[in-house]
């Protein structure tokens, strides 16, 4: 049964998490039911096996299970940490929590974003298009929490050498070739954090912003994010998915949420819960949002999309590019794509022992692309700038 109390942005964490109970597991009842998950498995070609694909259209998601290595996640987990570690203390503050100033100080895009603990940033707001149209609960964090907790840290393959190198994992790469064709583009990259106990919601959504009315509109129009878990993740904390929802158009989530008894806990919602080194790829039309975590584990998510390339030539820049590009030209598209061979050629430098991805929009250029100190000047220094929202 859903819990339909108005009142549940009154509950404490404990009480939250308590009232979560039988959504999880009716979440998780319905996740073991579709499946849509299993190691990565690519044809004679390199590219995705087609039954996967298939369930991939069918759904609007899928798990990969044990992409990433022990050793990869290690130097991830570090990097994400030196991240956090770094972090201002408040939205406006310079420094950390030590006292250090605090990274990004010199980044034309912002670096951290911070929320309220166990808070919903932008639902029910006008925020970003408004494409989160209903808020999440906000239930009241223990007393010993701190004023402020991070929630999204942007530009990984600037600040976190392991980010950037898996930004050129080729599995990953040859997934976004099959899913988006060989000429994909980026989207943009940020890292989820949820803080036990403190991590904000991310309230029930659909990504895109700019094709819903088109005529060639699609279910792939507006391409899809990976998140690699290197946490595992609990229905308590993961992200959700409404199945299928990526070929409905757009949904009337206020609707099915007024529906719900204005509950949040929406039915025909699943988390997708995985191991450390699982990777997810999520449809951007897919319904999804987290809860605000108020359980004892942390996740981070090291989320990053790409897209077709005809979704983004010549159409306005969306979302948070909106003050940065006016409309997506070749050369735009071209110097964010260059952080994908950057990446690649960073990744074989630390791996020679892997069989690097072939970007074919840089065959025959990756000599102008080798990462070096150059290359970090030049393409991943303000790579954020170029980002490809839609
Ligand atoms: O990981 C989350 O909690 C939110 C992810 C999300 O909204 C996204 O990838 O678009």
């Amino acid at each position: 049964m859903n819990d339909v109390s108005p009142a549940i942005s009154t509950l404490t964490r404990a009480q939250h998490a308590e009232r979560m109970a039988a959504y999880r597991e009716a979440g998780v009842r319905l996740a073991r039911e579709i499946g849509n998950r299993g190691p990565v498995r690519l044809d004679e070609k390199g590219r995705l096996d087609q039954e996967i694909l298939d369930a991939y259209w069918k759904h609007g998601f899928y798990v990969f299970e044990g992409v990433i290595g022990a050793q990869e996640i290690e130097d991830l987990r570090r990097g994400a940490a030196e991240m956090l570690e770094r972090a201002p203390v408040a939205p406006d503050a310079k420094v950390d929590a030590q006292g250090r100033e605090a990274l990004g100080l010199d980044s034309v895009r912002q670096v951290y974003r911070l929320v309220k603990p166990l808070s919903d940033p932008v639902g029910g707001t006008e925020l970003l298009g408004g494409r989160h149209p209903s808020k999440m609960s906000e239930p009241r964090p223990d007393d010993d929490a701190p004023e402020y907790v991070v929630h999204q840290m942007y530009s990984m393959c600037r600040y976190m050498p392991a980010g950037l190198r898996l930004y050129g994992h080729p599995q990953l790469l040859a997934i976004a070739a099959s899913i988006n064709g060989e000429d994909f583009v980026p989207f943009n990259d940020v890292i989820f954090v949820k803080q036990p106990g403190l991590g904000g919601s991310v309230a029930w959504h659909q990504d895109g912003v700019t094709h819903w009315n088109s005529p060639e509109w699609n279910e792939g129009i507006h391409g899809f994010n990976f998140q690699v878990q290197i946490y595992p993740t609990t229905p308590a904390n993961a992200l959700w998915v409404i199945p299928g929802t990526h070929k409905q158009g757009r949904v009337d989530i206020k609707r099915l949420v007024a529906e719900n008894g204005g509950s949040e806990q929406i039915p025909g919602a699943m988390p997708l819960v995985c191991n450390a080194g699982d990777v997810t790829i999520v449809n951007r039309q897919t319904v999804h949002g987290s809860f605000a975590n108020s359980s004892p584990d942390l996740r981070v998510s090291v989320t990053f999309g790409f897209h077709r390339r005809k979704s983004v030539l010549g159409a306005k820049a969306g979302l948070s590019m909106k003050p940065y590009a006016d409309t997506y030209d070749a050369a735009h598209i071209d110097a964010r794509a260059a952080v994908i061979q950057v990446a690649i050629d960073a990744r074989r430098q630390k791996h020679p022992e892997e069989t690097p991805f072939v970007y074919e929009p840089f065959v025959g250029r990756e000599d102008e692309f080798r990462f070096n100190d150059e290359t970090f000047e030049r393409v991943i220094r303000n790579y954020t700038l170029k980002d490809c929202a839609i």
